[in-house]
This record gives C-alpha cells, sequence and structure tokens, in this order.
C-alpha cells in the first residue's frame, strides 16, 4: 500500500491501534526534550515514577526560556535540572547554548524518528522529516518513562509546493499564507505534510520555519520529507550517518491537498493580534514602527541572521527602531561572530541579546505603550510581548531588517536582492551539551526552595457541581489562562504562587472569585487553550479547583493536558447552549461513569453536553491523572 511520510512514520511506531483517522493511537517515542519552563515539572513528574533513569534513544533537557535570572529562582531551576539530567540519562544543554528546537535541528534531529517535546514547536524538527510533536511535561515524563504516546490519529493534509520562492520572499511567507487560508484552528487533528518540486528548493533551517510555526495552525505537526536537501544539512552538521531517505510513496494520497505556487507569493505578515491576521506587506506599508525584533525558534538561523546582515550591512537602524537580535543559538552566534556578520549587525546598530526566546516570551523588551512592534517570531498574541496595547505583527527576517533600516513597514522587494553565501560545513563544538553522569547513583538532584509539590489529584466522581468562575470567547490561548513574561515565568516549578496569575490578563479578579467560591467550573468557546504547550494552564487552575472546563472546542494540547491532571474537558453538545450559562451561575454537571450522556444543569435546564474521550482519558481521569494512573500500571 502507497503511504505519505507521515503514515509511514506512525506505521513503523504503531504500538496500539488503527491508523484510521479520528481514532486513538498510542506510538512509541524515540527522542525527548524538554526545556526549562515546562521541564522541571516533567523531571519532578518522571522522579514521581521511581524509575533509575529514562528509556528513550535520547533525551535533552534546554535551558532557553527562564534566563533573564531576576532573583535566585530560575538559576535554582538550572541547578535542578542539570542534576537531575546527569542522574537520569538526559542530555544538558546549557543556558546560552540557544533555543531548544535551533539547536535540535542542529544537533539531533533525525529523519523518520518521533520526537515529543513539553513545548508547542517542537514540530521544527519535522524540518528533516522525523514526526515531531508538542504535548504537555507529562507526557514527556511519561515518554521518558518509555510509555507510548496516546494521540488521535491525524487526518494528513498535503501541501504541494510548484515552483521557487522569488528573491526577498521567504519560507515564513509560505507558512503565514497556509495560516491565512487554513487560520488558527484549522489544524487541530492534522499533520501538514509538504511535497512537490517547489519542497526540493528549501533548505533545511527554511523547513523548519514552516513546520515551526504550522504549531499556530493548532496542528498535530509538520513534516518535509528526508531527501538530498536533508543529507546536505545533517552533512554540514557532520551527521550524515543519520540520514535515511524518507518521501511519499509516488501513490500516495493524502486527506486533502493545498497548492501553493512559489513564485505567485509576496511577502507577508500576520496583524496583532492573532497569527491567522495575515494580509500582503505591501497592503500595510507605511505602518510606523518602534520595535523590530528578530530572532525566535522560528526565524533565528544562521541563513536568517546572515539574510539580516547583508541587508544592514553599511547601514544603520532607523533612530525611531529599537532594532533587537537574538541569534537562535552558541553555533549560530560563533558563525556569525567567525565569519563577520556579526560586526555588521553591531555595527548597523543592533542591539544584540542571548541565544534565547527572550522577547518572544516577554522576557525583557516589551515595546513602548500604543507602539508597533514587527517581529520575526511565531505568535502576537495580545499582551505576550508585556506590553498590553502593543501592537505586534509577525515578518520573516527580510521584511524586518529591511523596515528597521526604513523607520516604517517597507515590502523587502524594495530594497532590491542580496546574495548569500551558506557554509557546506557549520562549526561543530557540542561543549555546551553535557553528558549523562557515568555513575548517576552518586548523583544527588538538587531541588531549590522555588520547587514546590505538585498540586494533590482529584479524580472525577459521578457529579461535578459549583459554579461559572469565567466566561470567555473564542480562540482563548494558554497565555491567556496562564500569562508568561518576565514576572511570572520565575513561577514555573511554584505552582501556589504561579496560580495567584490564572486570567490575570483577562480578569484580574478571576483568582479571587474562585478561592471565594471554593473552585468551580471554567466555559469557553471554540479552540479553547490554543498556543502552547504548558501544562501550568491545567495545573494551576486544578490548584484553584477547576473540576470541569467546558467549551464549543479544544486546541489538541491543552485538552491532553486537562485530562492529565483529573480536569473534565466537556463541549456542548449544541453550541447555541454556550449562550445558556453565564458566569457565576450554579452548575450540576451530570458525569455518570462518562460512557453515557453527560449534561448540565443550569437554573432548571438541562444542557447536554459530549466529549472526546478515548478509554485511557475516562480511566485518567478516574484516577485523578496520567501520573496516579501510570504509577499503579508501572507497579
Ligand atoms: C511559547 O512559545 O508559548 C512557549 C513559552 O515556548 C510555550 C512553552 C511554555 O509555556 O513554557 C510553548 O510553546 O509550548
Ligand atoms: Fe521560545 Fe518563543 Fe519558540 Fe516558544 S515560540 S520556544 S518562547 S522562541
Amino acid at each position: 500500500m502507497s503511504l505519505n511520510v507521515t503514515r509511514k512514520i506512525i506505521k513503523n511506531h504503531l504500538i496500539e491501534g488503527k491508523m484510521t483517522a479520528g481514532g486513538p493511537v498510542a506510538i512509541k517515542i524515540d527522542q525527548t526534550l524538554t526545556q526549562d519552563a515546562t521541564g522541571t515539572m516533567a523531571y519532578r513528574q518522571f522522579e514521581v515514577l521511581e524509575l533509575p533513569g529514562v528509556k528513550t534513544d535520547l533525551s535533552v533537557s534546554y535551558v532557553d526560556h527562564n534566563t533573564l535570572q531576576t532573583g535566585f529562582e530560575n538559576a535554582d531551576d538550572h541547578r535542578y535540572l542539570q542534576s537531575v539530567a546527569a542522574k537520569f540519562g538526559v542530555y544538558f544543554s546549557r543556558p546560552g547554548n540557544g533555543i531548544c528546537h535551533q539547536v535540535h535541528l542542529e544537533r539531533f534531529a533525525k529523519p523518520g524518528k518521533t520526537l515529543l517535546g513539553s513545548d508547542s514547536h517542537t514540530p521544527t524538527a519535522g524540518g528533516v522529516g522525523m514526526l515531531a510533536m508538542g504535548a504537555g511535561g507529562l507526557d514527556v515524563a511519561l515518554a521518558m518513562a518509555g510509555r507510548p504516546f496516546t494521540m488521535t490519529m491525524p487526518e494528513v493534509v498535503g501541501v504541494k509546493l510548484h515552483n521557487k520562492l522569488r528573491p526577498m520572499v521567504a519560507a515564513k511567507d509560505i507558512i503565514l499564507e497556509v495560516l491565512r487560508r487554513e487560520t488558527v484552528k484549522g489544524g487541530v487533528g492534522k499533520v501538514y505534510e509538504y511535497f512537490g518540486e517547489g519542497v526540493e528548493s528549501l533548505t533545511v533551517p527554511e523547513r523548519g520555519v514552516i513546520t515551526n510555526m504550522g504549531a499556530e495552525l493548532g496542528a498535530t505537526t509538520s513534516v518535509f520529507p528526508s531527501d538530498e536537501i536533508t543529507l546536505a544539512h545533517l552533512k554540514a552538521q557532520n551527521r550524515e550517518g543519520d540520514w535515511i531517505k524518507l518521501v511519499a510513496d509516488e501513490a500516495a494520497t493524502y486527506d486533502r491537498v493545498i497548492e501553493i505556487d512559489l513564485a505567485e507569493l509576496t511577502p507577508m505578515i500576520a496583524k496583532p493580534h492573532m497569527p491567522d491576521e495575515v494580509v500582503p506587506v505591501s497592503e500595510v506599508a507605511g505602518l510606523p514602527l518602534a520595535q523590530v525584533a528578530i530572532g525566535s525558534c522560528t526565524n533565528s538561523s544562521l541563513k536568517d541572521l546572515f539574510t539580516v546582515a547583508s541587508i544592514l550591512d553599511g547601514k544603520t537602524a532607523h533612530p525611531n527602531i529599537s532594532l533587537v537580535i537574538s541569534p537562535g543559538s552558541k553555533q549560530v552566534l560563533q558563525m556569525l561572530a567567525e565569519r563577520g556578520a556579526l560586526a555588521k549587525l553591531i555595527k548597523a546598530g543592533a542591539r544584540m541579546l542571548e541565544c534565547t526566546c527572550g522577547p518572544c516570551i516577554g522576557m525583557g523588551q516589551a515595546p513602548p505603550a500604543g507602539s508597533n512592534s514587527l517581529r520575526t517570531f511565531n505568535r502576537n498574541f495580545k499582551g505576550r510581548s508585556g506590553t498590553a496595547d502593543a501592537g505586534i505583527y509577525l515578518v520573516s527576517p527580510e521584511t524586518a531588517a529591511v523596515s528597521a533600516l526604513k523607520g516604517v513597514l517597507t515590502d523587502p522587494r524594495d530594497f532590491g536582492v542580496i546574495s548569500l553565501e551558506l557554509p557546506d560545513k557549520y562549526l561543530i563544538n557540542d561543549n555546551m551539551i553535557i553528558a549523562p553522569s557515568d555513575s548517576p547513583e552518586t548523583v544527588e538532584i538538587i531541588c531549590g526552595k522555588n520547587i514546590k509539590p505538585l498540586p494533590p489529584s482529584m479524580p472525577v466522581g459521578e457529579e461535578i457541581s459549583g459554579r461559572v468562575l469565567i466566561k470567555v470567547g473564542d480562540n482563548i490561548t494558554t497565555d491567556h489562562i496562564m500569562p508568561a513574561g518576565a514576572k511570572i515565568l520565575p513561577l514555573r516549578s511554584n505552582i501556589p504562587a504561579i496560580s495567584q496569575y490564572v486570567f490575570s490578563s483577562v480578569d484580574p479578579d478571576f483568582v479571587k472569585r474562585a478561592q471565594k467560591w471554593g473552585g468551580g467550573v471554567i466555559i469557553g468557546g471554540s479552540n479553547y487553550g490554543q498556543g502552547s504547550s504548558r501544562e501550568h494552564a491545567a495545573l494551576a487552575p486544578l490548584h484553584l479547583k477547576v473540576r470541569a472546563v467546558i467549551t464549543k472546542s479544544f486546541a489538541r494540547i491543552h485538552l491532553a493536558n486537562l485530562v492529565n491532571f483529573g480536569i473534565l474537558p466537556l463541549t456542548f453538545a449544541d453550541e447555541a447552549d454556550y449562550e445558556k450559562v453565564a458566569e457565576g451561575c450554579e452548575v450540576r454537571v451530570k458525569v455518570g461513569d462518562l460512557s453515557g450522556s453527560v449534561e448540565m444543569l443550569v437554573d432548571g435546564a438541562v444542557i447536554p453536553l459530549t466529549h472526546s474521550l478515548s478509554e485511557r482519558d475516562k480511566d485518567l481521569l478516574k484516577a485523578g491523572g496520567a501520573l496516579p494512573y501510570t504509577k499503579k500500571i508501572l507497579g
């Protein structure tokens, strides 16, 4: 039978279930990655399983999010992560070595393998033909324990690329075009697989831009074939031994195909406050800007920053623009330095930042009040930059660099053409990646005082009653539920403390209400919980005794996180019933044993509810979450 790349990888890793879209499948996970903001909890959960070490082929712990170190908290977390990695057989990528997705693509991603990461942009590794998915930290902890990863068998959308990009049009413009067509919820339950002759003109870092930002579609993941271009990338990284050829069979089919003519594409831009608010740059050219930020796991490769350096070469950033640049990895930064590009950036007035997420997650560089910031990042949710009323626009490095010179949003094709010479060999120096200890029994785990225990689990019973704590609309992101940024992110290891900020940007009284009413339920619109993989958007509400979340629909990772921590996710059988519930209402949810119908009683009315829970999900909920459930299985 002819197969596409996605189905080939799933078939090779299938442990349980049928490969019929929509049904549950369990697959073997070869590699895992964590980052520090989600990693501390993931390793605390792994510790609960009392195993001597990880059972994956490779697990890597990165420190790239929380590096401001405004107090002892982050530094303590880093020390915990380093010690726990040494003990359990995990490679530790030190702060400064780079953003997890960029480093993983450079040094570890392997065609044909599976990767589960506690970060929603883990699909970046799909750029080398890997099936790479984002998940909550607990799912990653379970994968490290050798447990299969359970997911809904996705539909596969084929994206057929024709021709080649024209000068100054970039890979970022391709994914922005896909987002324009498919929207931020269009990808739920789907894998986007790229094919066609246009694929051959895209280097691996460019493919990584596309698979990275595929997360914004809500997709399970995105994937490219592994071909000669992939081989060239792996050779340049001294890893040709990791290459296998992996392309779709000639007669392979897709559940749906969309086609993009790369030669017709023009520079695109996502306007505030959603990554799918996409229009051509030419439509908004001239927009005044205060900041241009280049970097993030989407656009911080050597190719991206060489492009920026050649545009800025010999010129100066416009006086109204604060230009900040964060290289994606130490490899990128060192090569920029050794090849003279760093000097060009500095000369042009760029403010060079660490090789971390930085402004992408509001860790500094908040733009001025009411201003516009142009970013090469992947998310522009309201308030995520740290400035509530700033307008964040997402573009390619080409558009960002040219606009930084002009002071206003500018179509990069007005600049002319640049020529780039990319190296055949990258500079390989893994001295910031620490291998696990040879004598793990001697390693002591160092747990700082900011690292607090997980909230106790609460098994789901026959009935849930309480008040509606908040009612929110469509496309609520995990940044709304559990904000990040310089003030809140340092509290990621301390659930009681971080829970004080749940919904703080939406309704500052939410926490007070939840405490006064002794917990309750949340009502949401469609695509509730889109965006990040942070399980804190489930853990912190759990601490506030949220027992159920009832919505029109859920984003994939957040739904799994709710189940993992024993919060019941339900949907309205008839979306119109959303109107019948208001904040403050007393509700009784008749859950039963979850095998039959579920209904909610509100003010005498009966509202039918539904769910998409698998048998395993139901067992997890009844056990109070994935951790007590798995501990029981492991005996
Ligand atoms: C993000 O881009 O929102 C993050 C910060 O990387 C998150 C992870 C987190 O919240 O720690 C993600 O994408 O999963
Ligand atoms: Fe870091 Fe931003 Fe990428 Fe998230 S999206 S991993 S915060 S760079």
